[in-house]
C-alpha cells in the first residue's frame, strides 16, 4: 500500500497518448433505444465490440436527475470540513485527489455511497444537516431508478443470448446482499491546465481503468473529459450527452460471458475552463457470488477461460490493486499476456 500525501502537479498529467487510427475510429458511440425492444441486438454487438453504449429513453425521471446533480453541486460546493464529515473513502465517504490505496491520483473530488439500503454503512449522508433537502432521499431515488434500468438492460441481454433463467444477471443486482457501489465525481476546472494544452499535455482527472464490477451506469453534466480505450489501444473522446446514460461492461460481466463482452478501459482527462460532474452506479453481485462463465451460455465443449473465484475474492484483489492494472490477468487460466 502506498501512503497518501499531498500529490504534486507532476502526478496528474495523462502518461499514453496513442493517436485514434482513423481506420478503427467508430463512426459514432453504438445507440441504444430502450423504448424499442429489437434493440436488445444492437445492445449485445455494442457490448461484444466495445463494452459500451449510449442509452436513451431511458425512463429515469428528470427531476431525479436534476435534483442528484444540484445537491452533489452543493455538497461539493461545501467547506472542506463540511465534505470531511463524510469520512475518508475507506470503504465509503469524500476522497479528493488521491483514489484506491495504491498512490494514483486524479484531479478529481468524489463521494462514494453505499447504495444498498440493506446495509449498516447505508445511511452515510445524514450526517449533513446543514442540507435543506436530504441528500440521502434524493440519492435513494435515483439509484432505485437507475438500477431499474440496468437490470432492464441485463434481461434484454439475457434474452438475446438465450440465457436461462431471464433475470439470471439481473437478480444479482435485485439481492439484498448486493454489493453495488454508487458515486459522486466533481471534476473542478483546472486554469493552471490551459498553458499545459498549449504544450500538448493533458492533466488526468480519472487513470484509466475497468470497472470491476457488472455493470456501470454512468450519467454526467454536459462537459466534455469521458474517454474510451479502443482495442488497438488508441484513447476517443465520448461527447457528453447530459439527457442519456452510458453503460460499461464490467470485469465480472466478461467472466460470466467467458470473454464474448469486454469490459471497457475508459479515463477522465480535466478540463481547463468547465467542472464535470458525473454519477456512477456500479451493479456488483453479494459478495459470496461465484464469478463464472453462465452455463446456459457456454457450448458443448466450452471451457471456462477463468479460474473459478467469488466476488469477495476479486473485488479484494481489485480493491488493493494500482487503477490501471489488469486485474482480470491472473484469474485467466491461460495468461494473455506476459
Ligand atoms: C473503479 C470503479 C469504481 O469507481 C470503484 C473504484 C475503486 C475506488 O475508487 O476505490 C478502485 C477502482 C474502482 C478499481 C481499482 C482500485 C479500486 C480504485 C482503485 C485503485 C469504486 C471500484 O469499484 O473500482
Amino acid at each position: 500500500m502506498v501512503a497518501l500525501s499531498n500529490p504534486t502537479i507532476e502526478q496528474f498529467f495523462v502518461k499514453t497518448c496513442k493517436p485514434v487510427n482513423p481506420l478503427t475510429f467508430p463512426p459514432s458511440i453504438p445507440l441504444i433505444d430502450l423504448s424499442k425492444p429489437e434493440s436488445k441486438h444492437l445492445l449485445v454487438k455494442a457490448c461484444q465490440d466495445f463494452g459500451f453504449f449510449k442509452v436513451v429513453n431511458h425512463g429515469v425521471p428528470t427531476k431525479f436527475i436534476n435534483k442528484l446533480e444540484s445537491e452533489a453541486i452543493k455538497f461539493f460546493s461545501s467547506p472542506l470540513s463540511v465534505k470531511q464529515k463524510a469520512g475518508p473513502p475507506s470503504p465509503f465517504g469524500y476522497g479528493s485527489k488521491n483514489i484506491g490505496k495504491n498512490g494514483d491520483v486524479g484531479w478529481v473530488e468524489y463521494l462514494l455511497l453505499n447504495p444498498n439500503p440493506e446495509s449498516d454503512y447505508h445511511q452515510l449522508l445524514s450526517i449533513f444537516e446543514e442540507h435543506p433537502d436530504d441528500f440521502q432521499c434524493v440519492v435513494d431515488d435515483y439509484v432505485a431508478e437507475v438500477k431499474k434500468m440496468a437490470c432492464e438492460i441485463l434481461e434484454l441481454m439475457a434474452d438475446e443470448l438465450k440465457l436461462e433463467p431471464k433475470n439470471v444477471l439481473s437478480k444479482l443486482l435485485m439481492d439484498e446482499q448486493s454489493d453495488s457501489v454508487f458515486r459522486v465525481n466533481y471534476y473542478p476546472p483546472c486554469p493552471e491546465l490551459q498553458e499545459h494544452e498549449i504544450n500538448g499535455r493533458n492533466l488526468i482527472g480519472f487513470g484509466e481503468h475497468t470497472d470491476p464490477q457488472i455493470i456501470s451506469v454512468l450519467r454526467s453534466n454536459n462537459t466534455s473529459g469521458l474517454e474510451i480505450s479502443l482495442r488497438d489501444g488508441s484513447w476517443v473522446s465520448v461527447p457528453p450527452d447530459s439527457d442519456s446514460f452510458f453503460i460499461n461492461v464490467g470485469d465480472s460481466l466478461q467472466v460470466m460471458t467467458n470473454g464474448r463482452f469486454k469490459s471497457i478501459k475508459h479515463r477522465v482527462v480535466a478540463n481547463s475552463k468547465e467542472s464535470r460532474v458525473s454519477m456512477i452506479y456500479f451493479g456488483g453481485p453479494p459478495l459470496n457470488q461465484t464469478i463464472a462463465p453462465l452455463p446456459s451460455l457456454l457450448q458443448t465443449d466450452e471451457d471456462s477461460l477463468y479460474k473459478e473465484f467469488t466476488w469477495f475474492e476479486y473485488k479484494t484483489y481489485a480493491f488493493n490493486s494500482a487503477l490501471s492494472h489488469d486485474r482480470l490477468g491472473v484469474f485467466e487460466k491461460i495468461p494473455s499476456k506476459i
